[in-house]
């Protein structure tokens, strides 16, 4: 009893020096990621599916729905992966809407976020990720070796994000694995698939192309493929609906 009675209080101060729920990042840091390059590579449909309940340019997307239902109707839709918005000011998203989504499916997990610092990068790897967004417009060019290759260190892959054509040529680095070309102009807010498509040629073959934002039919997708793209990331055009999975199905084959 004794010893018992001394466990317990052993156990008690423990717990709070260190909270279950850190044990449980640190387990999530040691599990083997997942290739969202590979997947790419080795799909027709290329789809990237996105959780996103708001955006500075849309407002409301979509509010109402569950980050796990979400998340495990994109991959039995087949997705190659998912991209999840860790952002709460201006996307609405969290760190545990990526801890939910890892909880519920084994599919490539994008933290999408703005990453300046390494910190948020072994925060992405202890909340599930298997994949790191970096934006050019925002980092220089010292800035995205650095946080690339920590990112290769902790076995992430890189996703690079660019606009126009100083991006991509500052950003081209073997510490990355796809090169992705936003569509979305980030100061107008306006779309156009004709980013990626006069980028396309820019961009070696070595890296896996992915073309984001903006993209609504399979003919876009077609289209871009004509073009090398073999990574889609879709978000409002699935997560307006009531239900994204079953929208990203129409996607796939
Ligand atoms: C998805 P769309 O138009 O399908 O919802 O776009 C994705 O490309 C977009 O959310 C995005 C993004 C970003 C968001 C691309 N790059 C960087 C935040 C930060």
């Amino acid at each position: 009893d004794k010893i018992v009675a001394d466990k317990r209080k052993e156990v008690d101060l423990k717990k709070a020096l260190i909270p279950v729920s850190q044990l449980e990042l640190a387990v999530l840091y040691n599990r083997d990621t997942v290739s969202l390059a590979t997947s790419l590579r080795n799909s027709n449909s290329g789809i990237i599916a996105e959780h996103k309940r708001r955006s500075p340019s849309k407002s409301v997307i979509n509010q109402s729905l569950n980050v796990q239902d979400v998340a495990k109707g994109y991959e039995e839709a087949g997705v190659c992966g998912m991209s999840v918005l860790t952002d709460g000011k201006y996307f609405g998203g969290s760190l545990d809407d990526l801890l939910l989504a890892r909880a519920s499916v084994k599919m490539p997990l994008l933290r999408k976020e703005f990453i300046i610092d390494e910190y948020q990068i072994l925060e992405a790897r202890a909340h599930g990720a298997d994949v790191i967004l970096l934006i050019a417009a925002i980092l220089n060019k010292d800035e995205i070796k650095n946080l690339s290759e920590t990112a290769k260190s902790l076995e992430l892959d890189v996703l690079l994000e660019v606009h126009n054509e100083e991006e991509l040529r500052k950003s081209i680095m073997p510490s990355l694995d796809m090169l992705g070309v936003n569509n979305r102009n980030l100061k107008t807010f306006e779309v156009s698939l004709e980013t990626s498509k006069s980028l396309s040629e820019l961009i070696p073959d070595e890296f896996v192309k992915v073309s984001e934002s903006g993209i609504s039919s399979i003919e876009a997708i077609k289209d871009l493929k004509q073009y090398g793209y073999q990574g889609f990331l879709i978000g409002e055009n699935f997560m307006k609906t009531d239900n994204p999975g079953k929208h990203a199905t129409e996607f796939i084959n």
